[in-house]
């Protein structure tokens, strides 16, 4: 026995994350359920590192050190239940079996559950960054039990991607589906912040009148500053990219429907479970549901809008930079979404995520690695137990200072038309957040008042209720 890891599942995913660990230096047992595939990547890759490929799953554990570590890379679902299975038979207490599909968190726990009844470590493990990151270093969510990490986290430590100050993008997470839950926020951040950049080049191009070329530069320029990330350098170079057969913008020739795969749906499924608001990217998930519905958007292209012109010269000029404040509070406000939704479900299933760690590990190797993922960081090393990213001081500042350009922004855009369902999301939360009073207590007067729901007051303590169909006296309620 020589591998100190083994892969088993090589498809794109798997096969780059052998090589990973192969070109660090780890000697890595290959196997798939077709034994072509691992052929095919030792003749391809053999001489990047040490591979030791197995045709059988009795051969691939035998070639594993002790305690083993297995990398399951299959396609999630059934196919991981299978898989688990097999190895389940072959291995003994101590072995670590690591799940780096796209699980869904309740999937992992009750995996963890039942192999930790046989003394077997299960880590669902969130992986980011797709199959580059995979190869060339992702962001890695490991799961599980301490002890499985004490093993297993210098390895996966090794393959990650690492942040600017050398620090890897990998941390263990929590126990059980932690790691899972949290791959589940990051992607559903990212359909946010995918959603608010959408709605960004579409307010450049509809109001402020720009051409694609032209949005390229400014999405470049923002790159400069705040908005520094790797989701505004690849819409830079999209808006920037000419179709070959049609010499127009490529934006202009993909068809306006987007698809989804479903961590972004589980995510607003499960935050709904949870009761946190996350509306950026409840409205994120609804804009590509709606984008793809042809039928009915077909149906209803002939209804009337307003007229308004698109603006030109300085006027169009200011109005870019006001878009840019916008798409800021507005990401602001949905990062607070996601991180207390993280918050919340650590309380519920008594994880103890370190929140700022997060953070730390999104600010390389996955899709929503930002400079802004430092501040976070920050924002949480000054204060372990900040309720909102808004209540950060200088998270607020910025807030506070873009807002004015915020409410313009999402003013001009109902005023002609353009829909910014994300903008308006987050400017709606963020005031909701911020009232004294909110319009909650008329609708609890109307629970009271259909069904004897009771209320509380703001005056004394208590419940009570107020007799609506009688004489309308008010009774306190135990
Ligand atoms: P796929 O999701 O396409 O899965 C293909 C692999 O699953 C092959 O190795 C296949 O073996 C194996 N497999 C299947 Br299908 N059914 C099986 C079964 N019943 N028993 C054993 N093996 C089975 O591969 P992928 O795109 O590399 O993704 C792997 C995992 O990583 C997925 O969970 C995915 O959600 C996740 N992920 C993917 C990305 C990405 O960018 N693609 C990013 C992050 C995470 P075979 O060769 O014998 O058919």
């Amino acid at each position: 026995a020589t591998a100190q890891i083994g892969v088993t599942g090589l498809a794109v995913m798997g096969s780059n994350l052998a090589r990973n660990f192969a070109r660090h230096g780890h000697t890595v047992a290959l196997h798939n359920r077709t034994y072509a595939k691992t052929k095919a990547l030792v003749d391809q890759h053999g001489h990047e590192g040490d591979f030791v490929p197995a045709e059988t799953a009795e051969d691939f554990v035998a070639s594993l050190q002790k305690p083993r570590r297995i990398v399951i890379m299959v396609k999630a679902g059934e196919a991981t239940d299978a898989v688990i299975d097999e190895f389940t038979a072959l291995l003994e207490p101590g072995d670590v079996l690591i799940d780096g599909g796209n699980a869904h968190f309740n999937d992992t726990r009750r995996r963890e559950a039942a192999l930790r009844e046989r003394g077997i470590h299960f880590v669902g493990a969130g992986i980011s960054g797709g199959e580059e990151g995979a190869l060339n270093g992702p962001s890695i969510m490991p799961g599980g039990s301490e002890e499985s990490y004490k093993s297993l986290g210098p390895l996966l430590e090794s393959i990650a991607a690492k942040a600017e100050d050398g620090s890897p993008c990998c941390t263990h997470v929590g126990p059980d589906g932690a790691g899972h839950f949290v791959k589940m926020v990051h992607n559903g951040i990212e359909y946010a912040d995918m959603q608010l950049i959408a709605e960004a080049y579409d307010l450049l191009r509809s109001v402020a009148g720009y051409e694609p070329g032209r949005i390229a530069g400014t999405f470049r320029e923002w790159n400069q500053g705040r908005l520094d990330s790797y989701l505004i350098e690849i819409t830079a170079e999209v808006l920037a990219h000419t179709d070959a057969a049609t010499g127009r913008p490529f934006v202009d020739v993909v068809a306006d429907e987007a698809e989804q795969k479903g961590t972004g749906r589980w995510t607003v499924q499960t935050a709904l479970d949870l009761g946190v608001p996350v509306s950026g990217i409840g409205e994120a998930v609804f804009a590509r549901s709606l984008s793809g519905h042809t039928g009915l958007r077909a149906a209803a292209r002939g209804l009337s809008g307003p007229t308004a012109e698109a603006l030109t010269g300085d006027e169009a000029r200011v109005f870019a930079d006001q878009v840019e404040q916008a798409l800021y509070a507005s990401k602001v406000v949905s990062y607070a979404q996601g991180w207390n939704m993280i918050s919340r479900a650590s309380e519920e299933y008594g994880w103890d995520i370190n929140l700022g760690a997060m953070a730390a590990i999104w600010r390389g190797g996955c899709i929503i690695r930002a400079a802004f993922l430092d501040r976070i960081r920050a924002a949480f090393a000054a204060d372990p137990a900040l309720p909102t990213l808004l209540a950060d001081q200088g998270f607020a500042d910025e807030v506070g200072r873009a807002q004015e350009a915020w409410r313009t922004v999402v003013a001009t855009a109902v005023r002609h038309g353009v829909p910014t369902p994300g903008f308006s999301a987050a400017l709606a939360y963020y005031d909701a957040l911020r009232a004294e009073r909110l319009p909650a207590a008329l609708t609890q007067a109307q629970r009271d008042f259909f069904g004897a729901h009771t209320y509380r007051r703001t005056d004394r303590p208590g419940s009570f209720h107020t007799l609506w169909s009688g004489d309308r006296s008010e009774q306190s309620v135990d």
